[in-house]
């Protein structure tokens, strides 16, 4: 049998969605036909903005190297969370958003029922064994009309997604190479976050994850 029709028979159908909440979908493999293009573009972008351990407001340095595409970037240090067009660390503009991942953003967000979704802003996480996000709410965006639309790369993550409030009691959904979550309408503002990365090398990253996070932002 070749790739192709192994490929085939691997790929979920485009089309399935589970199910988080009224506006909360988990897109089992929907990115995996665009991982060929995915990963030169993320080596491309990072070559021009490095990752880097941002530090909070609170003075902590993040476990979860950072960089953007886009054009706005998140960035954090001692004086806040916020948006900006240019990288800090340079002082130039976040590397252009590339079109296939903008096209990615665009049809997943589609599936979930989010049509004529249009990110300003994509965040690239990358995850090494032990590191963690803690729950959070992604609410520096200008207004909440928008979904946001998460895509796993590499190394098996288990996202927690919560409530409206910290405290809620947060589901564990297990993400794997390929996957992509969207959240929004009633649910876009749901605490999540990620547990510590378990060492389980994947065959095209190795000890990685790599999380592409699309906004908009302005
Ligand atoms: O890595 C993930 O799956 C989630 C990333 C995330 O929550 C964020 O960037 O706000």
């Amino acid at each position: 049998m070749s790739r192709m029709t192994l490929a085939l028979f691997d790929d979920p159908p485009r089309e399935a969605r589970e199910p988080l909440g009224p506006g909360a979908f988990v897109l089992p493999g929907f990115a995996l036909p665009f991982v060929d293009a995915l990963l030169p573009a993320i080596d491309a972008l990072t070559a021009r903005a490095p990752f880097r351990h941002l530090v909070t407001p609170g003075g902590f340095t993040m476990s979860v190297a950072l960089t953007n595409c886009g054009a706005l970037g998140w960035t954090s240090d001692r004086r806040g969370y916020r948006y900006s067009a240019t990288d800090p660390d340079s002082g130039l503009p976040w590397p252009p958003m590339p079109g296939t991942f903008a096209r990615l953003a665009r049809e997943a967000a589609a599936v979930a029922g989010f049509d004529g979704f249009v990110p300003d802003a994509c965040l690239v996480n990358r995850y090494a064994p032990g590191a963690r996000l803690s729950l959070h709410q992604d609410k520096d965006e200008h207004d909440y009309g928008a979904p946001i639309v998460s895509v796993s790369l590499g190394m098996p993550a288990v996202f927690l997604f919560g409530g409206l409030a910290r405290t809620d009691k947060a589901v564990r959904v297990p993400l794997a190479h390929g996957d992509v979550v969207v959240w929004g309408g009633e649910d876009r503002l749901r605490y999540h976050g990620v547990l510590p990365l378990k060492e389980e090398p994947h065959p095209l990253l190795g000890a990685l994850r790599i999380n592409l996070t699309f906004r908009k932002a302005a």
